[in-house]
């Protein structure tokens, strides 16, 4: 266990593979994952007050207000208080990352770049098991059983928001919002970018980033 803590964010167009990077990066270096896009969702299952106002904008293809989703991390990450974690399609606008960094200093931010075509053809494919952000793609990672979670054996559903026409709006409101985000983590020297097609071209190079980062980290190079 590292005795620093690692703190970063992983960022990408819908569909690019933050959840799928992030769970190996979970299983390889033990850091708390947070996905606010996972939260979201279980809180419309739950029919939660944060549920029914955050699903209006998600059905749409649109971003949850700021102050809502600021409110929703913040609290999430009080419960990673003492922990290295990750933040998964956190920040999505400018605020949202001045926001963040006013709480925390991060270690690295890193930003995956999948070609649009490439996403339009995954999400088709895409299920979920809701409970625990675990994603499956067929013809990817498929489940052993289809329809089914590997791990509990309860149902996959598919989202709303993978819709095709609500892909392409969240696609464009993508680009349209994460560039002032991007701009902000350049000025701050904090961005690596991970270009590719597939997870496997992608994650070894995450992965090795993270062995170095790490251990520039713990020599007190960070
Ligand atoms: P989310 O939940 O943050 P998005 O749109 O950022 O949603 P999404 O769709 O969850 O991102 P991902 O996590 O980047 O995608 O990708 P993934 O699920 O790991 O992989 C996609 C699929 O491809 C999976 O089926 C996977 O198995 C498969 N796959 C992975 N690698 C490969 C491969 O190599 N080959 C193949 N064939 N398949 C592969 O946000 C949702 C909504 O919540 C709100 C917004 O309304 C947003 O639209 N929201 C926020 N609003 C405001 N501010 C924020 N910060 C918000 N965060 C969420
Ligand atoms: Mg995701």
């Amino acid at each position: 266990m590292m005795s620093k803590l690692f703190r970063a964010v992983i960022l990408g167009a819908p569909a690019s593979g933050k959840g799928t990077i992030s769970k190996r990066i979970v299983d390889k270096f033990g850091f708390d994952h947070i996905s606010p896009g996972d939260i979201l969702r279980m809180n419309v299952k739950n029919n939660t007050k944060l549920g029914k106002e955050a699903k209006v904008y998600i059905d749409q293809g649109k971003l949850v207000p700021d102050d809502l989703i600021i409110k929703c991390v913040t609290s999430r990450l009080q419960e990673s208080h003492g922990k290295s974690w990750m933040l998964d399609g956190f920040p999505r606008t400018r605020v949202q990352a001045e926001r963040l960094a006013k709480m925390h200093a991060l270690d690295a931010v890193i930003n995956l770049e999948v070609p649009h075509e490439v996403i339009i053809d995954r999400v088709k494919g895409r299920w979920l098991h809701l409970p625990s952000g675990r994603v499956y793609n067929i013809g990817f990672n498929e489940p052993k059983v289809p329809g089914k979670d590997d791990i509990t054996g309860e149902e996959l559903v598919q989202r709303d928001d993978d819709k095709p026409e609500i892909v392409a709006q969240r696609l464009q409101v993508y680009e349209e919002m994460m560039k002032p985000v991007l701009d902000f983590y350049y000025e701050n020297n904090l961005v690596t970018n991970f270009k590719g097609k597939t997870t496997a071209e992608i994650w070894p190079k995450v992965e090795q980033f993270l062995v170095e980062r790490t251990k520039a980290l713990m020599a007190g190079r960070l």
